[in-house]
Formats: C-alpha cells, structure tokens, sequence
C-alpha cells in the first residue's frame, strides 16, 4: 500500500490543483506539528506533571487547565516565526497574538482551541485541538481584532486532531475531508481516509440531556422525537453518546453519523450559547459541510454568521443532513 504522508498530500494538492498557496501549506505542517507536540504533552499525563490546574482562568471565566495553558503556548511558539501569519487568536487568550515585528509577517490568521474538552483532560478520555484559518483580508502590517471577525464561510483551512486511542487529525481546505493517523514510530503523519462523508441519516444524537429542564421548545420538542423511538413520530429507535469533548462527538459524527447539539438554554438567557464560534463552531461546521453534512445554530447556517467580537458565542445543531433539517424545521415552526 502507498503510504502518502501530510507533506506529499499537500504538495500534491498543490501541483494538481493549485490551490493550496506555499504559505497555507506551510502554515498546515506547522500546526500539525505542533499538535504532534501537543499528543506527547497529552500522553505524559500524570509522569510529567502536566495534570490538574494551571490556577487561572481565561477570559471566558473559565479555569485553565496545565495543558490548556501548555499547548496554547506550544501553538503560538510553533506559528509566530514562520512567516505564513500575521496573528493568531485562541481561546485561551484575552485578545489577538499578533506576529512579532522581528519576524515577516505572512498572510494568515489562525484561530484556535487548543485543548478541547478540558474537562476530559485529568480523566484520560478523548480530547483535541481545533483550528480555523482566514485570510488576512487588508494589506500591510497592522492586524487588528476586526480582521478576524469574517463569517466562518470564508475559511481557507479548517481542521482538528483528537488525542485519543489514536492520534488523528482530520482537515479541510474546502475540497473534501480527510484523514491522517499519526504513526508514532516514524512520526509522520498518514493518509489513512481520502475522502470523508457523513451519512444523511442517523439513529444518534448526542446532547448534553442534564440541561434539559433549561432548552428551548423546540429542541425538548426533537429529543422528545427521538426517545420515542420506533412509536414516536420518527418511527426508528435512537441511541444515545456524549462525550463532552466536542471533537470526540464530531469525529464520531464524520464517522458514522449521528447529530451534535449544544444549544442556547434558559440558565443565561443572554449567552447564545455554550460554544465558540470562531475556535470551535466555524471549524467544525466547515469540516462538517465539506463532508456532506449540515451545520445550523437552529435557524441559519453557522458559516454565514458574521462575527461581532472575538470570543462569541453560538448554538451548534450539527451532523446528518436528515436530523440537522428537522431541528432547523422545528425552529422555524415556532417562529
Ligand atoms: P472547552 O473548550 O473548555 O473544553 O469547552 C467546550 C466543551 C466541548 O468540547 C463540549 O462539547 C462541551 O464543552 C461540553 O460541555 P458540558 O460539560 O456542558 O457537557
Ligand atoms: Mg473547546
């Protein structure tokens, strides 16, 4: 069997189709890179100290865990010389990192996760780093807040690795979704899923059900659909899966199948919702269309949401086509 590595994966794609500029394909062997850094911080666990909390909170108000605050860093140290970006954004920092005036400014912006499911981090069970990246769309040096706020539609790249069983990182420049398996001992990464593809219909869905009591109706109004199974109004029976590691649940989705939900709910009213748009929505919507799938806040398409600000936040309805359409249905009845 041929062995085709990330660097001849994006090479090729550059020769053939001439669509991935140097600077891009540059930019995707770094964070690669970086993300195999971050897979042996992540193996070492308890053995290097790198477990528990980091005693700080991000500007979500939320405690950093060590290796949240370790990859963030790894990240930033991996991209910032490189010459492909201007400035990176994370969710584990207040504002934009912008590329030190001692190196040569390029012409991307990476946003980031850098651990998700940090919840799942002290416990051994899945968790992975998600990445967005845009253009720069202005010209010259300065780089500020504002270029970053584009809609996620506008993606050059998008990708995540999980840092589970295997290490795996899954990627999109907007032709298909693939796949490489980290083969640890050569420490490359392999093509091992060339083209990705949601089925349309599912049996899974996947919600955090303890905040039932705080949905909205419409969305009490699907799970309540699918829990009634085979006598229900669906007519099949569902099965259930939360890992609470968003790029756990929407590997599995790329898969298999399956709907992930994270929506608005009544305990802060004015919060849109849990998750990120930029570092974790935007990505995972564009990897999620791209594998023939669907990706909607319940009522409009996650990639034509135009940004206010760095840090907002979103509801997420994700998956197979068939579910993700009946959601939005159900959104758009209530209207
Ligand atoms: P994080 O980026 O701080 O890890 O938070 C995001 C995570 C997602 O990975 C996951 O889907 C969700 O939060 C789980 O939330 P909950 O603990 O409410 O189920
Ligand atoms: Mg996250």
């Amino acid at each position: 069997m041929k062995r085709v590595s990330l660097t001849r994966y994006l090479v090729e794609q550059q020769r053939e189709h001439g669509h991935i500029p140097p600077q891009l394909r540059l930019l995707i062997e770094v964070v690669a890179r970086a993300c195999k850094q971050i897979a042996i911080a992540v193996n070492k666990g308890a053995l290097g100290e790198l477990l528990g909390s980091a005693h700080s909170e991000n500007v979500q108000g939320e405690v950093q865990k060590k290796l949240d605050v370790i990859s963030n860093e790894v990240l930033i140290e991996a991209n910032e010389w490189g010459g492909h970006l201007a400035a990176m954004a994370s969710e584990e920092m207040d504002t934009i990192h912008v590329v030190p005036n001692r190196y040569p400014q390029g012409e991307y912006l990476l946003l980031y996760d850098p651990l998700d499911g940090s919840s799942n981090i002290d416990v051994n069970v899945s968790i992975g780093t998600i990445f967005s990246v845009l253009r720069k769309v202005g010209h010259g040096r300065g780089v500020s807040e504002e270029d970053f706020l584009q809609p996620g539609k506008q993606q050059a790249a998008a990708g995540y690795c999980v840092y589970g069983p295997q290490t795996t990182l899954v990627l999109t420049l907007g032709d298909g979704v693939v796949l490489f398996t980290l083969d640890r001992e050569t420490g490359s990464w392999v093509l091992t899923e060339s083209d990705l593809r949601i089925p349309e219909e599912t049996r899974e869905f996947a919600i955090n059900a303890s905040n039932q009591r705080h949905w909205a109706q419409p969305v009490r109004r699907y799970i309540d659909e699918c829990l009634a199974g085979k006598d229900g109004p669906r007519a099949k029976d569902f099965n259930m899966r939360w890992v609470g590691s968003m790029v756990a649940d929407v590997h599995r989705i790329l898969s298999r199948g399956g709907v992930f939900l994270y929506p608005w709910d009544s305990r802060e009213p004015e919060k849109p919702g849990k998750l990120r748009l930029m570092y974790e929505a935007n990505p995972m919507a564009f990897l999620v269309e791209q594998a023939g799938g669907l990706a909607t806040d319940g009522r409009q398409r996650i990639l034509d949401i135009v940004p206010t600000k760095l840090h907002e936040r979103v509801s997420v309805v994700l998956g197979s086509r068939a579910e993700v359409q009946r959601v939005t249905e159900l959104h758009q009845a209530e209207q």
